[in-house]
């Protein structure tokens, strides 16, 4: 095992110290602010670390983000080669308007084992590990992944929930999980959290689909694919610009769907601090001298462990 235990602790205390800079920010309505305030704290510690790292999943290119941008290379260069994802805060709005569902995440597997993912718009679907793989597929309709997974957990479609994004481009799956009167459980931003939702039944989301960030997705399935669920994706592009950058990160068919064990292969570390509070951990609590942080945490066990730290106020 190259990814050790000590290195998950100093993960965990990277994401909690992110988003603890970020409890200024609460409520503020200053969403550059705080994403500023989160990515400087998690690029100053992941600099510390016994590792020879680089961000394969960032706040964008060199050109367009001063730090955390794809390809920066982190740590101090003694450690095991490691491929980094990281999202400082994922719903910058969500801190800014403190709503709950934002978090301070950071994914990582050995050197060459994430696909990098340009900053463009990826097509998802997501089950938990009760479900056989191929079973639900982004190609197939809605009604037939519904029709599946109905048959294969000998639910109702009404006793079934599918978590998608609240856009207009979900128009028409939208009005089909209506018509067949599936739930739907609306998220308006944070589709990691939303992705992550499929993996335990406490949370009552059976399918997650749509079409959210790609490196999003990327980091979803970092979590996923620990705890043995299923996860596809392929990426949309709209522009000229997006399909060059694809294509110079080494995207060669542009059409390619990509399974759960393309995206994330061997051994990998997912972890996201609350920074508000959602279903999967609670948010940052100021108790006297102290940050209270939660912390979910996937590595090597199929489970979703959460990781209580406090933290001096200094
Ligand atoms: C999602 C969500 C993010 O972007 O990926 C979404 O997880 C997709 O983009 O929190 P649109 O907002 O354009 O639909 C975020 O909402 C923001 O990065």
């Amino acid at each position: 095992m190259k990814l050790s235990q000590n290195l998950l602790n100093s993960l965990v205390e990277i994401t909690s110290s992110s988003a603890i800079a970020c409890y200024p920010f609460i409520g503020k309505n200053e969403k550059i602010l705080a994403d500023k305030a989160a990515t400087d704290t998690m690029r100053h510690q992941l600099n510390r670390l016994n590792i020879k790292g680089k961000v394969v999943i960032g706040e964008g290119e060199l050109d367009e983000a001063p730090m955390l941008y794809i390809g920066e290379e982190l740590g101090n260069g003694k450690g095991p080669e490691i491929d980094i994802a990281v999202d400082p805060v994922e719903g910058t709005n969500f801190v800014a308007k403190n709503l709950p569902g934002s978090m301070s995440v950071l994914a990582i597997a050995e050197k060459g084992n994430l696909l990098n993912a340009p900053e463009t718009y990826m097509d998802k679907i997501a089950t938990g590990s009760h479900i056989p793989k191929g079973s639900l597929d982004i190609d197939f309709t809605v009604e037939q992944n519904i029709k599946n997974y109905c048959e294969i957990t000998k639910k109702k479609n009404s006793e079934v929930t599918v978590c998608i994004l609240n856009r207009p481009r979900h128009k028409k799956i939208i009005n089909e999980l209506n018509r067949l009167k599936v739930n739907i459980k609306f998220i308006t931003d944070g589709d990691v959290s939303g992705a992550i939702l499929v993996a335990d039944e406490k949370f009552n989301v059976d399918i997650f689909m749509g079409i959210g960030g790609g490196p999003e997705g990327v980091i979803a399935a970092a979590a996923l694919d620990v705890l043995n669920c299923n996860f596809q994706g392929r990426f949309l592009f709209s522009t000229k610009e997006d399909i060059n950058r694809a294509k110079k990160m080494g995207i060669e068919d542009l059409n390619k769907k990509y399974e759960i064990n393309e995206i994330v292969k061997g051994e990998s570390i997912f972890c996201a601090t609350g920074i508000t509070s959602c279903e999967l951990m609670n948010g940052i609590l100021k108790k006297n001298d102290k940050f209270v942080t939660e912390t979910i945490v996937t590595h090597n066990k199929p489970i979703l462990q959460l990781v209580k730290k406090e933290t001096y106020i200094t």
